[in-house]
Parts: C-alpha cells; structure tokens; sequence
C-alpha cells in the first residue's frame, strides 16, 4: 500500500498521456492482429480455377449478409446464422407441406445384382481420360442428354447448383483455347513448380491444348455459389462445390456410357476470363472444361493401372 502510494500513483499522475497512448496502440495492434488471424475464404484452396478473381468479385460473390458460403464440405459456422442475417430470410425453397410421394424401384436378386454392378464396373474400367479427339460431329441431342443427366445429381437442399456451358461454335472454342494456353503456360512454367511439372512429365500434359479446339464439344462446368431470386436478392446454394463435383461424376460416367471420351481439365487461373466469355454471371465460377468428342484414330493413353480392391476399400 506505502509503495502503491510513494511510487505507483505519482508515476501514473506524471505519465498519464504516454499511460494512455500506449493503451491505444497495443489496442490498434492488437485489431490488426485479430483481422489478420481471420481465415482466409475458404474457397481459395478449393477454387484454383477462379484463383485470379478480383476483390470486386469476390465482394459480389459474397453480397448481402444472409447468402452464408456453405459450398465446401460442412463447416458448422458456415451454417450458423445471425440475428441480422435471420432478419433477411427469403421464403424457404419449398412449401411447408410439399408432398412426400412414395418411391420404389425394381428390387433384382442378389445374383443379378451382382451381374448388373459387374457389368458396370467393366464398362466404367474401359472409362480413360483422352487428350487425342476427332474432330468427328457428335449430334447435339447426345450432349444433351449428357447434361440432362449431370442433373440428376443430388445437391444441397435440391439447389442444383450448376450451369453446364455446352460450346460447339469453333470460334468460342478458338477463344477459349487461346485463354487457357496463355494461363497454362505460366502455370507450368511458373505457378505449378517443379515437382507438379515432374510428377506430369510421364503423362505428356503440356500447356498446349489442340483438343480444345479439335474436340467437336466444350462442356464448362459452373457451381453457383448462390442463388438469384427474380427481386435481386440471393438464395444460399448450400455445399455448391460438392454437388456439382457429384454432377460431374455423374456427366463423366454418361458421357462414358455414350461411347465417348472426355478430359477433366482444370485449367488453373482461367476462370474468370471464361467467365467472362461466355457471359456467365459473377455467382458462376468455373469447375471444370470438359472437351467431349471421339478419341483419335491414333489416340493413345499412358499405361496406367489402377489400384486393387484391396487398396481402396476397407471393411470396418
Ligand atoms: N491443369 C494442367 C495440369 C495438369 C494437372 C494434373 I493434377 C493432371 O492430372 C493433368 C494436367 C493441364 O490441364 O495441363
């Protein structure tokens, strides 16, 4: 208490302004700090494709408060709302009383069963990503179908979160070659590094991408990181990235099954250039550019061999 009195009390009366200013700026830095440990939009990791989008964008794609980013794969805040963002409420996707209506399906016995999965494996093992394509028309019906298909795929809260650009004009596939060659030289050359480039070598991938522009179908998939409403106002499109990566597993099997071939190429930084191009709006980004056509008459596939049952599946 003496030495409180001697020492502490008239230090604080002779020093109180340099007492106060130190306050504010370990405040300030300690904001600075907070602000600084907030991670990053977690869709950066997730979204190469995009990697380049400017800030204006990605504050778009963000817009009003009550469109919470729930595109990767469940984070429990990304769902959480807030009192504010609750205040904003659209009307919910479906009416309170949708009907539910009974579903059945044919049920096969266990040895058809067991023949029709057979047979469909075999058919899916003969399944080869292709950089060789003729140029051989591919009617357009069969691309639809192809696309009606994808979107069959299950997605968060039935959003169905995605566009399917379908090119088979050859001056936007000229346009579109010319965007990803530009961006996937400097990836190889220099975002890639060198043990991506190594790991590649064996494959004969290269910046230069003939099949765009030779294969008679471009197919760009877009996720939609939100809904529009007809009023302007955005609709959440929950786990947007997982469900249009389902639709395209789903597009590579139909497409497979449709006696064509396909290369799931993921030109890395060129999103919104095509974006761009091919006029699409700023809650698309892009996922996937899938040329779709037959394979050359000397089309070749590295002699890959793919890993055993036992290596891919565990009985717990
Ligand atoms: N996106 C580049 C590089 C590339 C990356 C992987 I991983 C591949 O399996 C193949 C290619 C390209 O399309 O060339």
């Amino acid at each position: 208490m003496g030495l409180a009195t001697r020492y502490l009390i008239p230090f604080v009366e002779d020093h109180l302004l340099q007492i106060l200013v130190s306050c504010l700026v370990v405040a300030g830095i300690h904001r600075l700090l907070r602000r600084m440990r907030t991670p990053a939009d977690p869709r950066a990791d997730m979204d190469p494709l995009s990697a380049s989008a400017t800030e204006a964008e990605s504050k778009a794609e963000k817009g009003s408060r009550n469109v919470i980013d729930s595109g990767g794969v469940g984070d429990v805040e990304d769902e959480v709302e807030d009192e504010e963002e609750k205040s904003k409420l659209v009307d919910p996707l479906f009416p309170d009383d949708l009907e539910h209506i009974p579903y059945k399906r044919p049920r096969l016995s266990a040895e058809e069963s067991i023949k029709k999965s057979k047979e469909f494996y075999e058919l899916m093992n003969t399944r080869r990503s292709v950089r060789f394509f003729s140029s051989d028309p591919v009617p357009r019906e069969v691309i639809e179908n192809i696309v009606r298909t994808a979107g069959t795929s299950p997605s968060g809260a039935h959003t169905e979160p995605w566009t399917f650009v379908v090119v088979g004009d050859p001056e936007i596939k000229q346009r579109v070659r010319e965007i990803v060659e530009e961006e996937e030289e400097i990836n190889y050359k220099k975002r890639m590094g060198n043990q991506w480039v190594k790991d590649l070598k064996a494959l004969k991938t290269s910046w230069v991408k003939e099949y765009l522009t030779t294969a008679p179908w471009l197919i760009l998939v877009f996720k939609q990181t939100y809904g529009m409403l007809p009023d302007g106002r955005k609709r959440n499109h929950y786990y947007h990235e997982i469900s249009t990566v389902l639709s395209c597993g789903i597009m590579l099997s139909a497409i497979h099954n449709a006696g064509l071939v396909t290369l799931t190429s993921t030109p890395l930084n060129c999103g919104p250039a095509l974006r761009t191009l091919l006029n699409r709006p700023p809650n698309e980004k892009l996922l996937l550019l899938l040329p779709v056509g037959f394979p050359s008459e000397d089309a070749t596939v590295p002699d890959l061999k793919r890993k055993p049952l036992e290596d891919i599946m565990v009985v717990a």
